[in-house]
């Protein structure tokens, strides 16, 4: 089981490493943390319980399969996992106690899917899915979001678990809302995917910051923030301050960037750059920010690239799942 990893504290590799013996088949150090080698299919996700994940949409890619089908299979992982207190069922809730969950997914056609704010329902992903394919809108949020569910089939469940209650009756003591005091408290999942076909797609899911104020939606459920895909180009998807992240249209900066010829490495890194630069400009600390990106391009090329040390990411294909820890900014 993949366990979340805090954003702040650099955790050794070799920790990573011996948590996730069967999924890991190698851990890759910093120098070769991205590939111009491209290859397909191939698939990547944030944060190390995209190990777990990758395998389920592996499993989806090589059979030919679709990256839209593989990156859905994939994020359903974390999101079902109640020990996975930062997507989905087992999420920390907001600062009244209520899991609000945010998701969107966009196929090689440009079809976009999101929900935004969404209670009681375990797999956020899939209703952005039917929002795309059965509603004529891309974005729902809140009770909309609930009872378009419902009308599609999907289960109102309790998603609270014991764990995630009692750490909110802890910080409801003081109730002090510090994104900077959270920080440590908030990861996604961002999943993009090239599938045999050549085709690419991309999913993102996750309950947001912990004791966010009730209706806060992030970048995550934001097409062209927290994901963005371009059939012709390569695809993108953030993790980390959703505010930071929305500030500069992210994911599809990172795919403009390689529109104009950067790799996905560079163009991590200029998007990076540009939330640094406005940080600088907007007197805000750097140190009280996280933001990470990855990138895949059409021919199958990867990187990544963060504001702090801490984050890491998985890349399956047909040489293996591994976890990658890449460069970061600062120091
Ligand atoms: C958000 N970007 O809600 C999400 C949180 C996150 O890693 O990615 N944490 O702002």
């Amino acid at each position: 089981m993949a366990n979340r990893r805090d954003f702040l504290k650099t955790a050794a590799m070799a920790t990573a490493a011996a948590a996730l013996p069967s999924l890991a088949d190698e851990i890759v150090s910093q120098k070769e943390s991205f590939s111009t080698k491209g290859t397909k299919p191939i698939v990547l996700s944030t944060w190390n319980f995209g190990l777990q994940a990758n395998v389920a949409a592996w499993e989806v890619l090589k059979n030919n399969g679709k990256a839209l089908d593989a990156v859905e299979a994939g994020v359903k992982i974390p999101e079902g996992d109640p020990t996975e207190r930062s997507v989905g069922y087992g999420g920390r809730p907001d600062r009244d106690g209520r899991v609000t969950l945010d998701a969107c997914i966009m196929d090689e056609n440009s079809n976009i899917g999101s929900v935004g704010c969404l209670e009681h329902i375990k797999h956020p992903i899939s209703v952005a899915r039917a929002v795309m394919e059965k509603s004529p809108h891309v974005m729902l949020v809140g009770d909309g979001a609930l009872q378009f569910a419902l009308s599609q089939g999907f289960k109102k469940e309790n998603l609270l678990v014991a764990d995630s209650e009692r750490e909110w009756k802890e910080w409801l003591k003081t109730s002090e809302y510090k994104p900077i005091a959270n920080i440590e408290n908030h990861d996604t999942i961002g999943m993009i995917a090239l599938d045999a076909n050549g085709d690419l797609s991309g999913a993102c899911t996750t309950s947001g910051m912990a004791f966010k104020m009730h209706g806060r939606l992030g970048d995550s459920p934001i097409i062209g923030a927290g994901l963005y895909v371009d059939n012709e180009i390569g695809a993108a998807t953030a993790t980390g301050h959703g505010e930071e992240v929305i500030r500069i249209t992210g994911s599809h900066l990172v795919v403009e960037l390689m529109r104009q010829g950067k790799s996905p490495q560079k163009a991590c890194e200029e998007a990076v750059a540009r939330i640094v630069n406005l940080s600088k400009k907007r007197n805000k600390d750097l140190k009280d920010i996280q933001v990470g990106f990855i990138a895949l391009n059409k021919k199958g090329e990867y990187g990544s690239y963060c504001l702090q040390g801490g984050f890491n990411y998985a890349v399956h294909d047909a040489t293996g799942n591994r976890l990658i820890d890449p460069p970061y900014f600062l120091k």
